[in-house]
Formats: C-alpha cells, sequence, structure tokens
C-alpha cells in the first residue's frame, strides 16, 4: 500500500524534526505531508527546509491556524488528488510513536479505519496528569454511549484510513476542528457499517512545545456527540414511527 503520513503543525519547531527523523526510520515507505497553518514559530520554514532534504517529505501551507480537523481535511485532499492507498494521522509533539505504526498499518489490510487505542488491553498513557485521562475516558465512554459505537478510544488521533474509507465520507461537511473531529469520522465510518479496528498504543506525553487542548475545544466535542447522538435517535424513532403507521 502506498502510504501518506498527515502530520498536523502548529508551533512545533522543537519536536518536528525528532518526530520526522523517527517516521523516516520507522516506516521509510511512507510519504509524509507536514500541514502547517503559518506557525509563528518558523515551524512552516523548518518543514520547508526537510522537504527539500528529502523526496519523500512534503509540506502544505495554511495562511491561519484553523484547527486540527481543518488541517488533516486539507492533508486528506492533498493526498486524494494523488495515488496513495492508506492516510495516517499522526501529531507531531512525540505522543504517537512511529516505531508503533507498523502494527498500525498491518491491521489496515482488514480493516477499513484503524485507531491506535490507550483504552484497549496493551494500550497505555505514559506521564499524562490524571485530569487529562480523566477527561479522555470521559469523553470516549460519552461518546461511545451517545452515538452507540463499541470503539474504546474514539477522540485517538493516532489513525490509518484506507483511501476507500476516505473518498466514502463528504469530508468538505465536518465542521469540528479538535476532538470533535476524531469522534466525526469514527463516528461517520461506523454508520457506513466500515470496520474499525483499535490496536493498543503506548501515549505520551509531550515533552516539547505546548499543548493546543483548551476548554473550547472539549465543549465543541461535548456540544457536537450530544447533537449527533439525539439527531440520530430522532432519525431512528421516525423510521420505526413509519414502519407503524404502514
Ligand atoms: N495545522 C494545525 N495543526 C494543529 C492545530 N492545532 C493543533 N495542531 C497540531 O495537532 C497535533 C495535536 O495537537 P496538540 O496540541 O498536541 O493537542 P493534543 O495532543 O490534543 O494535546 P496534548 O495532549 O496536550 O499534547 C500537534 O501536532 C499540533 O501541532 C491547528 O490549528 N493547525
Ligand atoms: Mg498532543
Amino acid at each position: 500500500m502506498k502510504t501518506l503520513t498527515v502530520i498536523p503543525t502548529y508551533n512545533e519547531i522543537d519536536a518536528l524534526p525528532t518526530t520526522i527523523g523517527r517516521l523516516r526510520a520507522a516506516v521509510p515507505e511512507s510519504e509524509v505531508l507536514i500541514v502547517d497553518d503559518n506557525s509563528p514559530d518558523g515551524t512552516g520554514d523548518l518543514a520547508d527546509q526537510l522537504s527539500a532534504e528529502d523526496d519523500y517529505i512534503h509540506v502544505l501551507h495554511r495562511t491561519q491556524k484553523n484547527g486540527l480537523g481543518g488541517a488533516y481535511i486539507a492533508g486528506f485532499n492533498w493526498g486524494l488528488q494523488r495515488d496513495y492507498d492508506a492516510f495516517v494521522e499522526l501529531d507531531a509533539d512525540g505522543s504517537h510513536q512511529p516505531e508503533q505504526l507498523p502494527d498500525l498499518l498491518a491491521a489496515i489490510d482488514s480493516a477499513d479505519l484503524v485507531i491506535g487505542s490507550r483504552w484497549v488491553p496493551g494500550g497505555s498513557v505514559v506521564n499524562w496528569p490524571l485530569h487529562r485521562e480523566i477527561i479522555s475516558r470521559a469523553g470516549s465512554l460519552y461518546s461511545r454511549t451517545m452515538l452507540g459505537l463499541k470503539v474504546r478510544d474514539i477522540t485517538a488521533g493516532f489513525r490509518v484510513f484506507r483511501r476507500s474509507t476516505l473518498e466514502d465520507i463528504d469530508l468538505d461537511s465536518i465542521e469540528s476542528v479538535g476532538y470533535g473531529f476524531q469522534v466525526d469520522m469514527t463516528f461517520r465510518v461506523a454508520r457506513q457499517g466500515k470496520t474499525i479496528q483499535e490496536v493498543p498504543i503506548t501515549f505520551v506525553e509531550r515533552t516539547l512545545g505546548e499543548s493546543k487542548m483548551s476548554g473550547g475545544i472539549v465543549l465543541e466535542a461535548v456540544a457536537n456527540v450530544t447533537k449527533w447522538g439525539l439527531s440520530a435517535r430522532a432519525q431512528t424513532l421516525a423510521k420505526k414511527a413509519k414502519g407503524l403507521s404502514c
């Protein structure tokens, strides 16, 4: 499979070189697309330098910070215009271990979406403060219950999509910017009856740079999950009512 690893960046000048070096060593056959939102710290220039030294590294520059979801959609659209068969999501900050990507890629042979999961047996988090673990676990539990999904780590951002999985999603209709983006993508894939497989990963808290996580991102995700869950239930009830009246 021809693979494109998409890495969104905003102010990741310290972490990016290590992440790229580890990725190129661990999975040399994967091409890389860095999607930078005009980072004030010069990450975009660094990405251009890395790209000039390595034909497998590409860069997409966007003019303003527009959220992780928007960066991934721009990256996926870039790759869908080319001949990639699989698309990887990977954070620049060192939380996702490139050395574990081969495990995820092995699973995409028999799944439509592979999720690198912290909350299945064998999965773990390293150096995460308790409040982050609680937010993440509670977010997955709430989303799973509201949306009727079996996935344990719904907000996870270390993933592999098959090309056909992305082609069957109307990417332009996705509005969520933060964790909601990952939940939205999972929900859409599951609703199409496609196969989702979770593979255990070790998630490591970033040691370089600053988190872009915010209360707003969490609230956006909770509001959207509630809206999608209620709307899916209303649709099911409407279908049942129609069936009864026939
Ligand atoms: N292009 C782009 N990248 C972003 C944006 N927001 C976050 N990112 C990148 O998305 C990845 C994940 O962001 P993080 O800040 O690490 O968010 P997080 O992983 O939820 O939070 P932490 O666990 O605190 O690290 C990193 O590579 C960021 O640089 C954005 O608005 N635009
Ligand atoms: Mg992070």
